[in-house]
């Protein structure tokens, strides 16, 4: 089997689709947004999930046609909920951007033209970006936040303090928030210096302010330390596994 034309050819079928997590405000519990994770529904191996070709997508170059699909289906699909309910008028969806978008020209008037089309408010879309896409080539890719940050677009660093990156990009770069990642929240080794290391990020976020999101979020004792220590959102399993378009229109209604 050869994965790579099996890729290609779910491009043009449309086989690729959405799923959404809810992103929830610690404090009030509301649902905020939702972050989409891409899955491919293979006519014979059913829903595959990204890790098995996301890599792939990475080294073969398809990821760009491919990430171009999420963020446009990511913005035409927040954009009709928008419409459809009063209550998700201000709701923002979040897209996972790899390392090569960046480098390759053209995200940035992707966007753009995605967001005229579509409608949606520029603030209501959020790149996550890992911090290694940052050091990857520094300069190139401050360049393309600033054009990002001029559209009204919002960044989030993905996993962050799993990473190898200088913190002084975070006031060097328009960077809007911080996604602690989940082995921090409900790793195998998550302990006391966890907690230490979530507090001591949300402090860093605080000074420079940025938002902080929780990912990872399982337990509702997790929930409450973030609660404590003034986090301001959550993701995790807790609220909701990542879920299809109809599931998570059926989390808005009932949050309602
Ligand atoms: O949904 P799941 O938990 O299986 O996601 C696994 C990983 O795949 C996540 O770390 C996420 O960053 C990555 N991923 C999911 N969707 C996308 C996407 O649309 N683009 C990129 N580049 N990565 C994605
Ligand atoms: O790398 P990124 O943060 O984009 O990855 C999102 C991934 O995290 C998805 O694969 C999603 O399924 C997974 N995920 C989301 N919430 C939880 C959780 O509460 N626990 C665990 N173990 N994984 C989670
Ligand atoms: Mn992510
Ligand atoms: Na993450």
């Amino acid at each position: 089997i050869n994965l790579e034309a099996d890729l290609r050819a779910a491009l043009e079928r449309d086989e690729l689709l959405l799923h959404y997590q809810p992103i929830v405000d610690v404090q009030s519990g509301r649902i905020e947004g939702f972050e989409a994770l891409v899955r491919w529904d293979h006519p014979d191996r059913g829903l595959v999930p990204p890790v098995r070709f996301i890599p792939l997508a990475e080294e073969t170059g398809l990821i760009l046609p491919l990430g171009r699909y999420v963020i446009s289906e990511a913005c035409r699909q927040m954009r009709d909920w928008q419409l459809a309910m009063p209550e998700a008028a201000n709701l923002s969806v979040s897209v996972n951007v790899s390392c090569r978008q960046f480098v390759k020209d053209g995200l940035v008037d992707h966007v753009a033209g995605v967001l005229a089309e579509t409608g949606l408010a520029p603030a209501c879309l959020k790149l996550e970006i890992t911090e290694s896409v940052l050091m990857h080539d520094a300069q190139h890719t401050a360049g393309e936040l600033n054009r990002l940050k001029a559209l009204g677009v919002k960044i989030a660093i993905d996993d962050f303090g799993t990473g190898y990156s200088s913190l002084s990009y975070l006031r060097q770069l328009p960077i809007d928030h911080l996604k602690i990642d989940r082995s921090f929240i409900s790793g195998d080794d998550c302990n006391g210096e966890s907690q230490e290391i979530v507090k001591s990020i949300i402090a860093l976020a605080r000074s420079l302010g940025l938002t902080v999101i929780a990912e990872g979020v399982e337990h509702q004792d997790q929930l409450d330390k973030l609660r404590f220590a003034d986090c301001d959102k959550a993701q995790g399993f807790m609220f909701s596994r990542p879920v299809d378009k109809d599931a998570a229109l059926n989390l808005l209604r009932e949050a309602v």
